[in-house]
């Protein structure tokens, strides 16, 4: 049998193949909308999908860059087959249009990123689909929540931005038993750091825009899965067009070529900017799963193979602290989003989670004065030093 090979030969390796007209070593941009069939009868079976290639480009596989990308992040993630979107909501919105439909009921995370709540409280519903925000850190409220309708479990993991932990492997498992998709939202740990599909997940999707291409320059989305599912999705896909540029596609390759070397430098340095936050006078309390302080720590042990770049934190004088400190570092970018290169600190009561109501925000942890760090790759010392001197500064 053919040696497998591993995780960073895949993320430098995988899916790329040598430009067949010139021999160019990396993946052309395929700028192209629409493609060349070699006659009639061609398009005809390439519409009626008898023959597989490429037709348009907002019909999967979309192009051959969006091809290379999809490949290589299904081989990531352990998964049959990949799919690209615009946007890590365009992804969501795919996923939950293809899985549900009018009658349907769906069991959510209750800490997930604002605008998946919105899309879930807000936009569902209006389409006849019933949502449940649960805890899912707690097993017996999510089988708890579970209807005859219910047909699609969603968990992020860890949560936007408490970095609440759930357990996949028997949440997938339970979801299985009844019937229900088990989708999970990856984008903070990465297929670096946690494979759902391997622990029993149906789907794994991220939001590019993160860690996967990872230089705060792009957005994109990307899900992973069984080739079934995929087959469905991408009619969804094409009808609803909310499809990746191929330019996006060249740098989400680009970027995973460099996860798994910027995932090791993430999580190392969050680790020491969680463990200094946690050492000062100043801080009420903080977050991250590699600490031992963290609430779900075994499981995050037992289920991820590193804590990766994201942490909470509150500093004592709640919120008017919190707006002092974020106003005074320097190194670190006042900025949402998540997973770039550099340090960025940000405010989700008022910024990513203000669309969430404040009495849900209250409910499921998102206090008002928990401050979200995306931890950089920038020199250890020097982040640390800045949050020192605005911590000082407060
Ligand atoms: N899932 C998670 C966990 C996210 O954090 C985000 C965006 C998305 C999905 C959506 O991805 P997008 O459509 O932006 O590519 N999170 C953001 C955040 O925390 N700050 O700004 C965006």
């Amino acid at each position: 049998m053919e040696r497998e090979v591993k995780f960073a030969t895949k993320c430098v390796h995988t899916g790329e193949k040598p430009d067949p007209v010139f021999g160019a070593h990396t993946t052309p941009i395929y700028q192209t909308s629409t493609f060349i069939f070699e006659n009639a009868r061609q398009g005809a079976a390439r519409f009626a999908g008898e023959e597989s290639g490429y037709v348009y480009a907002r019909i999967p596989p979309n192009t051959p860059t969006h091809a290379v990308l999809a490949e290589k992040f299904a081989a990531l993630e352990g998964g049959e087959a990949g799919q690209t979107f615009a946007s890590g909501m365009a992804a969501i919105t795919a996923i939950s249009l293809t899985a549900l439909k009018k009658g349907d009921h769906l069991i959510s995370t209750d800490v997930v990123y604002g605008c998946t709540y919105s899309l879930f409280s807000q936009v569902l519903p209006g389409l006849g689909i019933e949502v449940s925000f649960v805890d899912t850190s707690k097993i017996e409220n999510v089988k708890r929540a579970f209807k005859p309708e219910t047909k699609m479990v969603f968990l992020e993991s860890p949560a936007n931005p408490t970095l609440t932990i759930c357990d996949i492997a028997e949440i997938a498992r339970i979801a299985r038993e009844k019937g229900a998709l088990c989708v999970v939202d990856n984008t903070f740990a990465t297929p670096y750091f946690q494979r759902p599909l391997e622990l029993g997940a149906d789907l794994s999707l991220s939001s590019c825009t993160k860690y996967i291409g990872g230089h705060a320059d792009l957005l994109g989305g990307i899900a992973a899965g069984n080739k079934d599912f995929m087959n469905r999705m991408s009619s969804v896909v094409g009808y609803t067009g909310g499809i990746m540029g191929p330019h996006e596609a060249w740098l989400c390759i680009r970027g995973l070529k460099t996860l798994h070397i910027r995932m090791e430098r993430h999580a190392e340095n969050a680790m020491k900017v969680a463990e200094f936050l946690e050492s000062r006078p100043e801080v009420e309390w903080v977050r991250y799963p590699g600490l031992p302080s963290h609430p779900q720590h075994e499981l995050a042990l037992k289920q991820m193979s590193g804590f990766s770049g994201m942490l909470a934190f509150e500093v004592k004088g709640g919120i008017k602290a919190g707006r002092r400190l974020m106003d005074k570092v320097k190194l670190c970018s006042l900025a949402v989003s998540l997973g770039a290169t550099d340090t960025l600190i940000q405010h989700p009561a008022s910024m990513t989670h203000a669309c969430v109501p404040c009495s849900v925000r209250k409910r499921v942890g998102i206090t008002d004065g928990l401050v979200r760090l995306s931890v950089g790759i920038e020199d250890s010392g020097d982040i640390i030093a800045d949050l020192k001197q605005a911590l000082e500064a407060i």
